[in-house]
C-alpha cells in the first residue's frame, strides 16, 4: 500500500482515478475547492465504507503546506483550468493554475522529500497547430493560453527530473471523455442535448466549429495508463490515445442517428462557441505506452457513446 495525494480529485479523472487506487488498496488523499456548491458529486458513490480523505487546498498557494504534512509517495496531478475555449477568457488565471501550480508542486517535492513520485497531466492541446498523427517526438505548436499552459507544465516536469533525478512524468493524454465529463465539454454538451430534444425537453443544440477531428478515449481506460505511468521503473513521457480520430461532426451524426433524430434540424450555429484559434485535428500514436508499458485504449469509439447516452437517458428519464 502506498500514500497517493490527487489534486483534481472532483474531476472526470480524479474519480476513475480515485476508483483505481481504492481498488488497489492504496491511501489516498484528495485536495477539493471551497465551493458554494456541493461539488463532490462524481466521487459521493466512493463515500460509503472507502477510506479515503478530501482535503481542502488550491494550486494557487499553499501546495507545501499539504505535501509537508500529508508526506506522500506519489502525487498525480490532475486539477487545471480545464476548458480550452475559457482560456482565452482567463489566460492569466489559467497560466497561474495550469503552469504556476505544476511548479509549485514540483518545488516542493525538490524542498520536502525528492523521492515523491510526480505525475503530471499534460494534453494533446499542446501539438495545436502539428499534424497528425502526433507522437512523444511531434514539435509542439500550441495555439491556445491552455496550450501555452500545460506545455511550461510539461517543460517544469521534463526540466525537474533532468536537473534534480526526480521522478517526474508526463502523459500526454488525447482527449478522453465519459459519463462524468464535465458538461460543456462537445462530447457531454452533444449527447445530453440530443437525449433532451429526443424526451422533448429541449429544442436545439447550439455549437461552434463541427471540423475540429479529435481522438477520443475512455477517461478510465486513461486512468489505468497514467496508473502505470508512475509504475514503470523509470520516470518517461507517453502518448496516451486510441490511434484514431473523428470530427466533431462525426460524433454528432453519431449520436443524433443512434436516437433516431435528423441533426438538421437541430443543430444551429453560433461564433461564441468557436475559438479565437482552433487546434485542427489531433490524433495520437500510441505504440511507445503499448510497446514498454503493455497499455492499449479499450473502449471503442462506439461503445464511448453508447455509455453516454445510456446514462444520460436515465438521468433525463
Ligand atoms: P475536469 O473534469 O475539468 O477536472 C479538473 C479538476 O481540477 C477539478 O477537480 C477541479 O476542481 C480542479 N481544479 C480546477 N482549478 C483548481 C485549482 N485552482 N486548484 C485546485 N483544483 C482545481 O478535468 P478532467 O477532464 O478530469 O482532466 C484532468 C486533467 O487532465 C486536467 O489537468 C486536464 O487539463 C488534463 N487533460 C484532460 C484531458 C481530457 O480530455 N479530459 C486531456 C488531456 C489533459 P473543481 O471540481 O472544484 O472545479
Ligand atoms: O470538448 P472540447 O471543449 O475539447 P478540447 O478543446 O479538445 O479540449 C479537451 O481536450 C484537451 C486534450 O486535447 C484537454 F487538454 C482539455 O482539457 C479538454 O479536455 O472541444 C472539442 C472540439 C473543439 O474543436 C471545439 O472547437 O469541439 C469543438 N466545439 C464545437 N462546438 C465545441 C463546441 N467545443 C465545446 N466545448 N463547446 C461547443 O459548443
Amino acid at each position: 500500500m502506498a500514500k497517493y495525494l490527487v489534486t483534481g480529485i472532483t474531476g472526470q479523472d480524479g474519480s476513475y482515478m480515485l476508483e483505481l487506487l481504492l481498488e488497489k488498496g492504496h491511501e489516498v488523499y484528495g485536495i477539493i475547492r471551497r465551493s458554494s456548491t456541493l461539488i463532490t458529486s462524481r466521487i459521493d458513490h466512493l463515500r460509503s465504507g472507502q477510506k479515503f480523505n478530501l482535503i481542502f487546498g488550491d494550486l494557487s498557494e499553499g501546495i507545501d503546506n499539504l505535501v509537508y504534512d500529508i508526506k506522500p509517495d506519489f502525487i498525480i496531478n490532475l486539477a487545471s483550468m480545464s476548458h480550452v475555449r475559457v482560456s482565452f477568457d482567463i489566460p492569466v488565471y489559467t497560466l497561474d493554475i495550469n503552469a504556476v501550480g505544476p511548479a509549485r508542486i514540483l518545488e516542493s517535492i525538490r524542498k520536502i522529500d525528492k523521492t515523491i513520485r510526480y505525475y503530471q497531466a499534460s494534453s494533446s492541446e499542446m501539438f495545436g497547430l502539428s499534424p497528425p498523427p502526433q507522437n512523444e517526438d511531434t514539435p509542439f505548436l500550441p495555439c491556445s493560453p491552455y496550450g501555452v499552459a500545460k506545455l511550461a507544465a510539461y517543460w517544469l516536469t521534463k526540466t525537474y527530473r533532468d536537473a534534480y533525478n526526480m521522478f517526474a512524468s508526463n502523459g500526454i493524454l488525447f482527449n478522453h471523455e465519459s459519463k462524468r465529463r464535465g458538461e460543456t465539454f462537445v462530447t457531454k454538451k452533444i449527447v445530453r442535448a440530443a437525449v433532451r430534444i429526443k424526451l422533448g425537453k429541449q429544442e436545439d443544440l447550439v455549437l461552434g466549429n463541427l471540423e475540429a477531428k479529435r481522438d477520443w478515449g475512455h477517461s478510465r481506460d486513461y486512468c489505468d495508463a497514467i496508473y502505470r505511468i508512475l509504475q514503470h521503473d523509470k520516470p518517461d513521457d507517453f502518448i496516451v490515445a486510441t490511434g484514431d480520430h473523428y470530427s466533431v461532426k462525426e460524433f454528432l451524426v453519431k449520436v443524433f442517428e443512434k436516437l433516431d433524430l435528423d441533426w438538421k434540424k437541430y443543430v444551429k450555429y453560433d461564433a461564441k462557441y468557436s475559438r479565437p484559434k482552433e487546434v485542427p485535428a489531433l490524433m495520437g500514436d500510441p505504440r511507445k505506452i503499448k510497446r514498454i508499458l503493455g497499455w492499449e485504449s479499450q473502449v471503442t469509439f462506439e461503445e464511448l457513446i453508447n455509455e453516454m447516452i445510456t446514462c444520460i437517458m436515465e438521468e433525463e428519464q
